[in-house]
């Protein structure tokens, strides 16, 4: 039974295995990232049930991906094999800490998609449909396809969370923002970065306005604030030592879903949603350092705010 279904572009990750440039040469780890892959990863893991939706080309990286979803558990019967290329991503960490990406992915497999894209009965039975704002940034075809899947989510009554994750590298804040407003009416959940908050609205008091039932802000290193109904709330982070927190966010999310399907209080989600972004900004790679569900649990009891 799928609890959770998330659709978007899957991307193979170059990490470079030191920091510094990579113009001088550097050795580079292949490994796989995109938000929602992230995020179903670390779902998976936790013991959710979880589809991935998605287009894969023909090529071996989109064979990478498909061997480690399947490793993972998560469920891919939506992914839909087409001609075309998966997109890559390169990282770069400079020696003080200045991280900076770039891509290799405009006209892939994943951003064909549009409407139809998976025969939306998938949906059907799942607690939760959730995106990331980089699909719709994609291109126009998924732009609209995610509008499609928002609206196919909300007539199957199952409830929507959309993670921003502005990247300002694929489209304008003013762009993202028209776009938010359409998808606004459609989310249960909204799930954003601080920077994200305060780049895209000016200043963060902004955000708590927005009329989704659920907002969760994420402020890194200093945890997290959300307001449920009407009701405000804060959460400290872990102290972690960040060796990379790309990917954190995602695993944020995770915890955050996981938390609302294993009936925790608006407290305790935050709690595991902040133990779940420590867990991979600990390490090194967009999700793997993501941890079991026996994990997560043992690292939180005994912390303050948590009673199970
Ligand atoms: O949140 C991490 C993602 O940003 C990363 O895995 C790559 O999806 C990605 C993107 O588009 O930047």
């Amino acid at each position: 039974m799928l609890e959770v279904v998330t659709a978007g572009e899957p991307l193979v990750a170059l990490v470079p295995l030191e920091r510094g440039r990579l113009r001088v040469g550097k050795l580079l780890e292949v490994q796989v990232g995109g938000a929602e892959f992230n995020l179903a990863v670390a779902l998976a893991r936790l013991g959710v049930g979880v589809g991935y939706v998605t287009w894969l080309g023909t090529d071996e990286l989109s064979e990478l991906i498909l061997e480690r979803l399947r490793a993972e558990g998560v469920d891919t019967r939506a992914v839909r094999r087409v001609e075309g290329f998966t997109g890559v991503y390169l990282r770069r960490i400079l020696p003080l800490g200045q991280g900076r990406v770039f891509y290799y992915r405009q006209g892939s497999a994943a951003s064909r998609m549009g409407p139809g894209a998976f025969d939306p009965a998938y949906l059907d039975g799942a607690r939760f449909f959730h995106l990331s704002g980089i699909t719709p940034a994609l291109s126009e075809s998924c732009r609209a396809f995610s509008l499609w899947a928002l609206a196919e989510a909300k007539a199957r009554a199952v409830r929507v969370s959309l993670d921003l994750n502005h990247r300002r590298h694929l489209w304008e804040g003013r762009v993202a923002r028209a776009w938010l407003e359409e998808a606004l009416p459609f989310l249960d959940l909204l799930l954003l970065s601080e920077e994200d908050a305060e780049g895209l609205f000016g200043e963060e008091g902004a955000v708590w306005n927005l009329t989704v039932p659920e907002i969760v802000l994420k402020r890194g290193a200093r945890g997290a604030s959300a307001r449920v109904g009407g009701r405000r709330l804060e959460a400290p982070a872990f102290p972690v030592e960040a060796v990379d927190p790309v990917g954190a966010g995602d695993a944020f999310s995770a915890g955050y879903l996981a938390g609302h399907l294993w009936g925790l209080s608006p407290e305790e989600r935050l709690r595991l949603a902040n133990a779940l972004g420590a867990f991979v900004a600990a390490g090194r790679g967009d999700h793997e350092e993501a941890p079991r569900k026996e994990e997560v649990l043992a690292f939180l009891q005994g912390e303050a705010g948590w009673r199970r």
